[in-house]
């Protein structure tokens, strides 16, 4: 049995206007899942539909809408416009559906007793393709994040009425580069905050809190992460307990890490990925990866665009902060483009087949490009090496050199910010959704972050690929991190200044210039704890200078003529990151205030140890 609700919208744009009705009709259904948990489901029907029509299903933890849409959704327009039956589905446990939501991906698909996010979407799309009235057989699943990552589980085994997915900014594996955790190392603010909005209560979204207005300072005098426990959470938020109680990569994360199990392409599906992704920017690529092992019929495709989380749902995308993308409204291209034409190809039989593997919007170019495999063959491998001078060379340090590394004094009790203070909450999204875009001259003087910097280019440099980054560097204490940065930097006359002009600067467009400007292309964190073993951590060994390797993710950038390269290396990363104590420890949830210890940090340029990019250079 299930509860049926129907509700046909008519609703008032504006005072006066004449009434107009929704596109759409809304029912909310109890769909029973094999467990006898009933998920609480929304089905919106285009009014004017004039024959069956394939569904469009996206399962979330965030709610379900109560009325039909006023006016059509931006991010639905390019799609409504074919024809779909969108089906809108809260998880178990949240909202009203039944069952407990549990915040992780642990999918067992060898016990068939089992439920999880795989077999609720295998039930629910039995449910629709039988009882909704005038679909035709075939289901799509999409999503952005948490939504994108339900549509992906549905690849471990998939209904066969499901015809196409495409999961956005999936996560994959939250111990090793997603939300939580980068390789080991804790996101502290995200990995709090959100376990807190989903947790805390069932009904609801929920915002912690904070004290102060800036949260970099609320973190900072919280101090060991075993805190958050003692004095906020007492135990009350079962995902927070899961991070405290696996501080390594062990069985739980491992169970977690869903994409172990992903070895074939076993429904088309267009993964979508952003270069600026603050949450899940490598989920998606580890799809396209896994599914590519076996992929004989060509159905797995990725679409990268120079895009904050989700922002390819947003009206336009046409800049990433001041950086203005060449007329481009990314977002509208890519849904018109190619995200409606992939559901149109693949549920309604219409148009085309993509015949890429991979289509990027390539920035600094600002164009789209289009690959038949990835990363494609013309990007070499090449070298780009931090000198001790401070500059940045594609040339090996020579031994003539005298000083042969380049040092700083680390003090977690002063940690580098990650973004200009005061730093907002996570959610509700403030500058968090654009911090990874933000001008790099905001840390570029303090004295515990190096830079590296370039000669202008006399040509383009374009970079296609996989990057990564291999220092050689040592901590005087037994633990360190590092993060490095790859930064474009913008010639000082990249425009012209307003006050240039006769007419002088305009009030407030101070700051609003890309003259300078520098703009994070890749940055990372690596935890030295987990150098040699993700399971077992090991302490390093004081002033031993030690190779780092540190992935970067996959990029599509051209650093154009004029502009210079640039390198950032620095320890602390805060509050993004929980701060190493750098005193070895064996859990960092349990370390005390005492543990915490100011370490000199030094990267080597010589030719013995010389520190350095890998880029991948389109020949
Ligand atoms: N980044 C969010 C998330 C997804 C999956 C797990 C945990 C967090 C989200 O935006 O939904």
């Amino acid at each position: 049995m299930f509860q049926r609700l129907c509700v046909v919208s008519t609703l008032l744009l504006a005072a006066g206007a004449p009434a107009q009705r929704s596109a759409f009709t809304l029912e909310e259904v109890m769909i029973p899942v094999r467990d006898g948990v009933h998920l609480q489901t929304v089905i919106l029907t285009p009014v004017d539909r004039k024959g069956p029509l394939p569904i469009l299903f996206r399962r979330t933890p965030y709610g379900v809408p109560d009325h039909a849409p006023e006016q059509m959704p931006a991010s639905l327009k390019e799609l409504a416009q074919d024809g779909y039956i969108f089906v809108i589905q809260n998880l178990r446990g949240r909202f009203k559906s039944e069952g407990v939501f549990k915040l992780t991906s642990q999918v067992e698909l060898t016990d068939s007793a089992a439920t999880n996010e795989t077999t609720d979407a295998y039930d629910s799309i039995d449910w629709l393709v039988q009882h909704v009235p005038d679909n035709n057989g075939k289901v799509g699943m999409y999503g952005v994040s948490y939504d994108g990552l339900t549509a992906a589980l549905a690849l471990l085994h998939p209904h066969p009425a499901l015809k196409a997915i495409s999961e956005q900014a999936a996560p994959v594996d939250q111990w090793m580069n997603d939300d939580d955790h980068r390789y080991g190392a804790l996101r502290e603010s995200y990995a709090f905050e959100y376990a807190v909005l989903e947790q805390a209560d069932k009904f609801r979204n929920t915002h912690f809190g904070f004290e102060t207005y800036d949260t970099y300072d609320w973190y900072l005098a919280l101090g060991p992460l075993a805190n958050i426990n003692a004095r906020y959470l007492h135990g009350s938020i079962p995902y927070w307990n899961d991070i405290v109680a696996h501080p390594d990569y062990d069985e739980f994360w491992k169970k977690e890490a869903w994409i172990r199990q992903l070895h074939a392409s076993t429904v088309p599906n267009l993964n979508v990925a952003g270069f600026w992704d603050q949450e899940d920017p490598w989920g998606p690529w580890q799809i396209f990866r896994h599914a590519a092992e076996h992929d004989p019929d060509h159905t797995n495709f990725i679409v990268a665009g120079p895009w904050y989380h989700g922002e390819w749902q947003a009206p336009r995308a046409d800049s990433i902060g001041l950086i203005a993308l060449g007329g481009h409204e990314t977002a509208r291209e890519f849904r018109e483009n190619i995200e409606a034409p992939f559901f149109r190809y693949y549920l309604h039989g219409e148009g085309e087949k993509p015949s890429w593997r991979a289509t990027t919007f390539q920035s600094g170019a600002n164009r789209w490009q289009s690959y038949a495999e990835w990363p494609p063959r013309a990007a070499a491998p090449t070298n780009l090496y931090l000198r001790a001078d401070g500059t940045l060379t594609f040339e090996r340090p020579q031994s003539r050199e005298r000083r042969a590394y380049r040092e700083y004094v680390s003090d977690p009790a002063n940690p580098v910010p990650y973004r200009q203070r005061p730093i907002s909450p996570t959610y509700p999204a403030g500058d968090w959704r654009t911090w990874e875009v933000a001008d790099q001259r905001f840390v570029e003087h303090r004295p515990d972050v190096l830079t590296f910097e370039s000669a202008p280019l006399d040509h383009d440099i374009t970079i296609t690929g996989e990057l990564s980054a291999d220092l050689f560097a040592s901590t005087s204490g037994t633990d360190a991190d590092f993060v490095v940065k790859l930064i474009d930097v913008y010639p000082e006359d990249a425009q012209p200044n307003a006050w240039d002009s006769e007419a002088g600067p305009a009030p407030g467009q101070y700051g609003r210039s890309v003259n300078g400007y520098e703009l994070p292309v890749a940055m990372e964190v690596r935890r030295g704890r987990y150098n040699t073993s993700y399971e077992h951590p090991r302490p390093l060994v004081a002033n031993a200078p030690t190779e780092w390797k540190i992935p970067l993710r996959d990029r599509d950038h051209v650093f154009l003529k004029g502009h210079r390269l640039m390198v950032q290396v620095q320890s602390t990363w805060f509050p993004l990151i929980d701060r190493n104590p750098q005193t070895f420890v064996p859990d960092i949830f349990r370390a005390t205030a005492a543990d915490f210890a100011r370490a000199t940090q030094r990267v080597y340029c010589s030719p013995a140890l010389p520190s350095h990019l890998v880029l991948p250079v389109v020949q």
